[in-house]
């Protein structure tokens, strides 16, 4: 049977590619298609991946979670976004999560998702991931899937170099794209050089339940910081961040920004400045800031507002930060697994420039700089750089890595992924991407432990890869075999939103923690029943509380009177079911939010306002029994 199916894709395939040669090779075709490939990717029903890929979601403000190599879609984890599927951000519970100084932000741009590591390996405790437009970190629990935590960043602005985490998950970082005055004040734009900064801040992490706390935030010279990565072993201590537009321009026309032909990326020692503020060190600063953490023992969010930061001017922490010179406006940041090389893609070019953590600490030593910026020491050039890939691609954007000492480039502009040796710098393979790819991922290729069997291409362009959808189409993402000395292309799969970046680790790692039910007896949600007996409705003036349960197939009060215009109605609903995987949903006509779905185990609430008079249906939302379609009630609402 199995092997039937294997011959029919290898049949279609076979068409597909001839189908595509004889198009004049427009859709790229896949090259040399090996015979087994479809077997590569074939999943048969009832098997299992085996991998996780977590890929951000960009404007779409959340996060999916895809298997490799299949490329099928498991789930889609709201994170930024209020999300009717579940009525994350509709609840009561979830609201507060989506909360901000500027008010509640039912939306963000996501693109950077990285999961936690213990000694530099994925450890599979959290998944954290920016928020880019309102700057934002969340932390998403990979024992539930679902966010956690989420604060605010202030003083940042398209909160783009984050949120990368250091090898013991210490901290998450976030860096500022956009410099900003700090604090914000009605000022001439044109005063930008020399009066905004670029704040960098470094959340530290709690090791036992993940919580964040800003720990400092460093207020640099006003470039625009674009990515960041942690060093790991020799190099854990630091981090890098690419920056671009050192001349400090206030409008980014390539004739103010890209005159330099060398920008920087900036080595932070953070080691050095946490010693700094643990000692006294920095200066608080009034900073308005959210901070939302989810509680799963009682299913409920709350959102504090912060009023302080604590700041640090790095010319107060002497020898924590240098600026290594990296040519053509550098996108891509990345170290290598064993935290020797950092690798700068200047976005305009065709190289790939390669600086040297040894070399780069024998130069401080040496105390060899090419003057300053701002008080922060500028390396020479030739003394960091470890080499150079003579690519022949453009546009080189992100690197990851195999851990058998190769690492993975793509290529924006020339649309492809370029293989080249550490070390030697030679490139051993490029294959073309359909079409324009940004960011690639190998599970664990932001680890000192990459997982390096499949690569996935994150293309920005899809044009004819698909069935046409009309002129808006899902992105396209790309799997390749890395698992032999050329890179093979296996498949194809539309992607949700922007995928920016992923992250992913061998499905053995998280498989056993994946929570499957929430226990009932311990629900500690204020307004939880223990059973269907329990339930009842309670007026507290113009609240009304309705205790309410499921259990398949019948809502319990089902019949509710007394109600008046103008009452704020909230369903508590408890899901009784001590089955897994038996969700019920709850809707009201005319409700101005969407339904809720509640797990077994869980106690959400949805609130109604009623503004007719008249006696108004309510029912389940999801198909949970062949007596689904008798899920339902009435609320009777007289006039107030
Ligand atoms: S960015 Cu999207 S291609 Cu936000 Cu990581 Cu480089
Ligand atoms: Cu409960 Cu349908």
């Amino acid at each position: 049977m199995k092997t039937n199916i294997i011959k029919n894709i290898l049949f279609i395939s076979a068409l597909a590619f001839l189908f595509s040669c004889g198009q004049a090779g427009d859709r790229g075709g896949n090259g040399a298609l090996s015979s087994n490939i479809a077997e590569k990717v074939y999943v048969a029903p009832g098997e299992r991946d085996e991998q996780y890929a977590f890929l951000s979601g960009g404007y779409s403000g959340n996060l999916t979670v895809y298997g490799l190599p299949s490329g099928r879609l498991f789930k889609e984890i709201p994170v930024f976004s209020q999300f009717p599927t579940s009525g994350y951000g509709y609840s009561e519970e979830t609201k507060p999560m989506l909360n901000t100084s500027f008010g509640f932000i039912p939306w963000d741009d996501l693109h950077h998702p990285d999961i936690s590591q213990t000694n530099g390996e994925l450890d599979g405790r959290w998944i954290f991931a920016n928020g880019n437009n309102t700057p934002r970190i969340a932390r998403i629990s990979l024992t539930t899937f679902e966010t956690e935590e989420i604060i605010e960043v202030p003083n940042s602005a398209g909160n783009h170099s984050s949120s990368f985490i250091t090898e013991n998950t210490e901290y998450v970082v976030a860096g500022t794209r956009f410099s900003v005055p700090v604090p914000q004040k009605d000022m001439p734009i044109s005063e930008y050089k020399a009066n905004f900064k670029g704040a960098l801040t470094f959340i530290a992490v709690d090791q036992e339940h993940g919580h964040m706390d800003i720990k400092f935030q460093l207020l640099m010279p006003g470039f625009n910081y674009d990515l960041s990565h942690p060093g790991r072993g020799k190099s854990h201590g630091w981090f890098f961040f690419s920056t671009y537009n050192t001349e400090e321009a206030n409008s980014l026309l390539e004739v103010n920004a890209s005159q330099n032909d060398k920008d920087f990326i900036a080595a932070i020692n953070w080691k050095k400045i946490e010693e700094y503020v643990n000692n006294g060190g920095g200066t608080k600063m009034p900073a308005k800031f959210a901070h939302n953490v989810y509680d799963e023992s009682t299913h409920t969010a709350t959102s504090t507002m912060k009023n302080e930061v604590l700041t640090v001017n790095p010319v107060d922490v002497p020898g924590a930060i240098y600026f290594l010179p990296t040519p053509k406006s550098p996108h891509g940041c990345d170290v290598d697994p064993n935290g020797e090389y950092i690798i700068g893609s200047g976005k305009l070019s065709a190289n790939i420039t390669v600086h040297s953590f040894d070399k780069m600490l024998a130069a401080i030593d040496a105390e060899k700089f090419d003057g300053d910026a701002y008080g922060i020491p500028i390396l020479n050039y030739d003394d960091v750089l470890a080499g150079s890939v003579q690519s022949g691609g453009l546009g080189p954007l992100h690197t990851e890595f195999d851990g058998k000492g190769n690492a993975y480039t793509t290529f924006f502009i020339s649309s492809e992924v370029v293989k080249w040796k550490l070390g030697t710098w030679e490139v051993v393979d490029r294959k073309p991407t359909y079409y324009s790819v940004g960011h690639l991922m190998i599970p664990g290729g932001n680890s000192r432990k990459p997982h390096g069997k499949y690569l996935v291409a994150m293309n920005k362009i899809t044009k004819d890869r698909y069935l046409p959808t009309g002129p808006e189409m899902e992105h396209s993402a790309q799997i390749y075999d890395i698992s032999g000395e050329k890179m093979e292309l296996l498949y194809d799969f539309p992607t949700h939103g922007e995928p920016h970046y992923a992250a992913g680790c061998d499905a053995e790692l998280l498989v056993n923690n994946s929570k499957k039910i929430y226990r009932i007896d311990e629900n500690n949600h204020p307004y939880a029943i223990k059973s269907p007996a329990e339930a009842r409705v309670e007026r507290d003036g113009k609240e009304v509380h309705i205790y309410m349960s499921t259990i398949r197939s019948h809502f319990t009060p089902d019949n509710i009177e007394g109600i008046k215009v103008g009452d704020k109605v909230y369903f508590h609903i408890t899901n009784h079911e001590q089955d897994f995987d038996v969700p019920h949903g709850f809707s009201m006509i005319g409700q101005r939010t969407s339904e809720i779905l509640v797990m077994p185990g869980q106690t959400k609430t949805s609130l109604w306002e009623p503004e007719r008079v008249g006696v108004w249906p309510f029912y389940c939302t999801d198909f949970c029994s062949a007596l689904h379609q008798e899920m339902q009630g009435y609320i009777r609402v007289s006039p107030a």
